[in-house]
């Protein structure tokens, strides 16, 4: 049997999205026929204690504390950029530089001026190059375009998307990187409203004019830091100003004439991570919620009369993208599976020597959607894309 060639991966960031990224260059060859096979050269992070311990449990050869050290390294084919929005720009652009195929964590930069040096970069030296909206690799929003693509649903009237999470409801959630204008760029709006902008644009097509409000509800909150995960700890006698927007709310006009509205909100008590849409078009609807992935909801609007209503479509049938790559169906698969996905388009980009989607065109245009949508808000009033 030949052997397959392998990727030598350099992480940037251990936490959250470390753990993510990590546990897929990891199952994508135990599950899926991809010509290349990581090799998890190097882990990198600031803190030494906590990024020893994020290699020996992430299965890296080694560690670093700063990235300057790695990403000249001739033994590194790939830089994974996990860390917070402030840092995308200098690490990919030096890692362009020097040859290297990037995957980054959204939004691409913290502002459009930022992503576009990026999308240079990248061009300039011809290095494949991901942008990690994972959400487009769940199996049921592929088979959600597919209905799309194929007409199923006919002219598209309505988008409507939710992206809700309740993790910063307690005025004590501490004052982290993510509520940090200067590091993350925006708030809810850059966090997860640009997942809903992205899966809207992977859908139905682009964007052309938006009006938008926005708010920050706690506007002082205790120093502290993430933890991982969504969890934070902070120090309650040291208080700091809130710079980003908790909440979001967008309206918008696409090229095809259909109307669009988004809400993006950290406020949605009770709602843990409910990243939603629902497609209104001449021939039927469709519904979608992260939080039961496996399943797509599907109206058509030419089945009988008396047996018309909106049915579960069970997308773990091997029929589905990725799939039957698992178990059987009905055997469901979960959030850790979109990033195997990702990582697969990612590593058949780089040996196909073709650009993998979504990338850092993607990014660039997202974020110039995310500058429209604070502009707006601020200026009170429509913004072109
Ligand atoms: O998809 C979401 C992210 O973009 C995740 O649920 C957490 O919130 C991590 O970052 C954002």
């Amino acid at each position: 049997m030949s052997e397959k060639q392998t990727v030598s991966v350099a992480l940037i960031g251990y936490q959250f999205m470390g753990k993510a990224h990590s546990h897929a260059y990891r199952d994508l060859n135990f599950y899926f026929d991809n010509p290349l096979k990581a090799e998890l050269k190097v882990i990198v992070g600031r803190n030494e204690a906590s990024v020893k311990e994020a290699q020996e449990k992430f299965g890296f050869e080694s560690y670093e504390t700063d990235w300057r050290n790695v990403i000249n390294r001739e033994d590194i084919d790939v830089i994974d950029i996990v860390t917070p929005n402030h840092t995308h720009a200098e690490i990919a652009i030096a890692a362009a530089e020097a040859g290297k195929h990037i995957i980054t964590e959204k939004p691409l930069a913290l502002n459009v001026e930022e992503a576009k040096r990026m999308l240079e970069a990248v061009r300039k030296n011809g290095v494949k190059h991901m942008i990690c909206h994972n959400y487009r690799y769940v199996p049921a929003v592929q088979f959600a375009k597919k209905l799309i693509e194929d007409g199923k649903l006919g002219r598209i009237f309505h988008y409507r998307a939710n992206y809700l999470q309740d993790f910063i409801v307690d005025p004590n959630f501490p004052l982290v990187w993510r509520l940090k204008k200067e590091v993350s760029g925006s708030g809810a709006l850059g966090d997860i409203g640009a997942h809903s902008l992205d899966l809207a644009r992977y859908l139905i097509g682009e964007f052309d004019e938006i009006v938008a409000t926005m708010e920050t509800f706690i506007k002082e909150r205790p120093i502290g830091e993430m933890t991982g995960g969504l969890s934070a700890k902070g120090d309650t006698s040291q208080m700091g100003e809130v710079t980003v927007d908790d909440a979001v709310t967008v309206l918008a006009r696409f090229k095809n004439g259909a109307l669009g509205t988004f809400e993006a909100t950290r406020f949605a008590t009770g709602n843990r991570n409910k990243n939603k849409f629902e497609i209104n078009g001449e021939k039927g609807s469709i519904r979608w919620d992260m939080e039961h992935m496996n399943f797509l909801e599907v109206y058509f609007a030419d089945d009988e009369i008396g047996e018309q209503g909106f049915r579960l479509v069970n997308c773990t049938e091997e029929e589905h993208p990725y799939v039957g790559a698992y178990w059987p169906a009905g055997h469901i698969i979960g959030y850790e599976h979109t990033f195997i996905h990702l990582i697969d388009a990612f590593f058949r980009g780089i040996a196909s020597d073709t650009q993998p989607t979504p990338n850092f065109e993607d990014g660039v245009i997202n974020q110039r959607i995310l500058e429209a949508i604070e502009q707006s808000a601020e200026e009170k009033r429509w913004v072109k894309i």
